[in-house]
């Protein structure tokens, strides 16, 4: 008999992966988590029914999501992570020689506790000492530091459950006020192509705190539709198309070509968050 996994990715569209077996499920304090085997992708670890990571493409949108903002930012000396429990986004962080310290703000410990176990690749960071875990709410842990981070990175599952409140205008404020001056945002939104209404919702949440928005694009194969956006926010302009290059960098998705072209939008994407 054949195993699916099915993510319902909207009322009409659904990403389903052939598995091979259960290596665990729990009822965390926030969430259901259950990490399979799969047959097309490798381990595939899922939130509520809802797809965060498989092993075959993480490296994109951990890339994507750390390199784009660290690359724009001259010298990012102290990080944020919010949610990430993976680890993926920590790793790609720590590739940063600049990098004093990171801080991990994700809410359920219990998604820490199975990357270690089962993630071993995305889990690298744990062990790093210029890692901070600090297990608890992302939004309380940006109201208590003020002018802290050269770097926040929002890296939240979709606006249901535990998630929602990183996509209100009253996080986007407390976040732009935890960043030091010449400090960058990056957080996960969605995909372009089946969150349109939720993208044009996040950008005008955002709008106060942030005036300088850059939405950026990454094929993500097992997010819904495949095709996701990201959003770089300051307080000032900046130029996202000249990333500092660093020599060493290894990566398998990130490339400064890459990363000016993530911020090439076709109309019908610029058409979300163009300016009234
Ligand atoms: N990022 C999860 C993004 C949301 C995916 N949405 C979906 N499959 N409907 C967090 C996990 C990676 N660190």
């Amino acid at each position: 008999m054949e195993l699916w996994f099915t993510e319902k990715q909207t009322e009409g569209l659904a990403l389903s992966l052939l598995v091979t077996r259960t290596l665990h499920r729990e009822r965390t304090p926030f969430q259901d988590l259950a990490v399979l085997e799969t047959v097309q992708y490798g381990r595939l670890l899922v939130l509520d029914g809802v797809v965060m990571l498989t092993e075959a493409d993480e490296f994109i949108y951990h890339e994507t999501i750390a390199h784009v903002p660290l690359l724009l930012h001259p010298e990012p000396r102290i990080v944020l992570v919010i949610g990430g429990g993976d680890g993926g986004t920590v790793r790609e962080v720590l590739k940063h020689p600049s990098v004093e310290k990171v801080v991990l703000a994700e809410i359920d410990e219990r998604v820490i506790e199975a990357s270690r176990r089962f993630f071993p690749t995305l889990s690298t960071g744990f062990t790093d000492p210029r890692l901070q875990l600090a297990v608890g709410d992302g939004i309380e842990h940006v109201r208590n530091h003020p002018g802290t981070y050269d770097v926040i990175l929002v890296d939240s599952t979709d606006p249901v459950g535990p998630g929602v409140g990183l996509f209100e205008a009253d996080f986007y404020r407390m976040a732009a006020a935890a960043l030091r001056p010449g400090g960058l945002l990056a957080a996960q939104t969605e995909s372009p192509f089946v969150n349109r209404e939720l993208i044009r919702h996040i950008h005008k949440n955002m709008k106060e705190a942030f005036p300088f928005r850059r939405l950026y694009l990454a094929p993500i194969p097992t997010y819904p539709a495949g095709w996701w956006s990201f959003t770089l926010a300051a307080e000032a302009e900046v130029n996202p198309l000249e990333p500092r290059i660093l020599p060493g960098l290894a990566t398998k998705y990130y490339t400064p070509e890459v990363h000016r072209a993530a911020f090439a939008l076709p109309p019908f994407v610029a058409e979300l968050v163009r300016k009234e």
